[in-house]
């Protein structure tokens, strides 16, 4: 009986997902640089039919065994990056309405397209661009993270969305909570300290030294 009330809630939610439903994507559980791909549409994960094209990875924190030179991230241990192309896509085929936003770290800039078909086809419903601030307000990782200045960002829109697309430098933009059908993402991200800003150089999202 559970089992059957469990899935008609999942259904419930996957229905409802074109209506004004908050729904926030963690990346828990995918798994190292591991390919988001299906994991929100049909695999692993709950079933939201948001699907990421190839380059689209999962990256764990160093301090918590992954590959990730991050710290602060608003969930968990696990964000999503791009590392093998500049842009990286996004899916819904149910479409998705009223905004989107998301927390992002980032060494450069780049900028977040929102179109009314899949794949980054249609017509651009919204843009979103954002600057390079993953050392801001001096923060330190937790505890070590070059990419440890987290910012909430969000765009509203008219109409159904059915892609975003993610663009800017590969392994220099990381994303954690994206949320569809608002533009407040949901998630809390430690204030930082007051730390002198270290000189940062060249830095990507993926630590130095790997784990083996
Ligand atoms: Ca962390
Ligand atoms: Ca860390
Ligand atoms: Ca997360």
């Amino acid at each position: 009986m559970k089992k059957v009330i469990l899935t008609t809630l999942l259904a419930l939610a996957s229905s409802m997902f074109a209506s004004a439903t908050v729904i926030t994507l963690d990346f828990e559980g995918v798994g190292d640089l591991n390919a988001v791909g299906n994991f929100y549409n049909g695999g692993a994960g709950t079933n939201y039919g948001v699907a990421f094209d190839g380059p689209t990875l999962a990256l764990v924190d160093s301090d918590a065994g992954g590959s990730g030179n991050f710290a602060n991230e608003p969930t968990g241990d696990t964000i999503m990056f791009f590392t093998s192309a500049s842009a990286s896509t996004m899916s819904v085929a149910a479409g998705f309405t009223t905004g989107f936003s998301f927390f992002y770290t980032s060494s450069s800039a780049g900028s977040v397209d929102v179109f009314d078909g899949v794949n980054g086809t249609g017509a651009l419903l919204a843009t979103l661009g954002f600057a390079a601030q993953h050392t801001g307000g001096g923060c330190v990782g937790d505890p070590s993270g070059d990419f440890c200045n987290w910012s909430a960002v969000g765009v509203a829109f008219a109409g159904t969305a059915k892609s975003v697309v993610f663009s800017g430098v590969a392994g220099s933009t990381g994303f954690d909570n994206i949320t569809f059908g608002s533009e407040t993402a949901t998630g809390a991200v430690p204030e930082p300290s007051t730390y002198a800003m270290l000189g940062a150089g060249l830095v990507t999202l993926i630590a130095a030294r790997r784990r083996s």
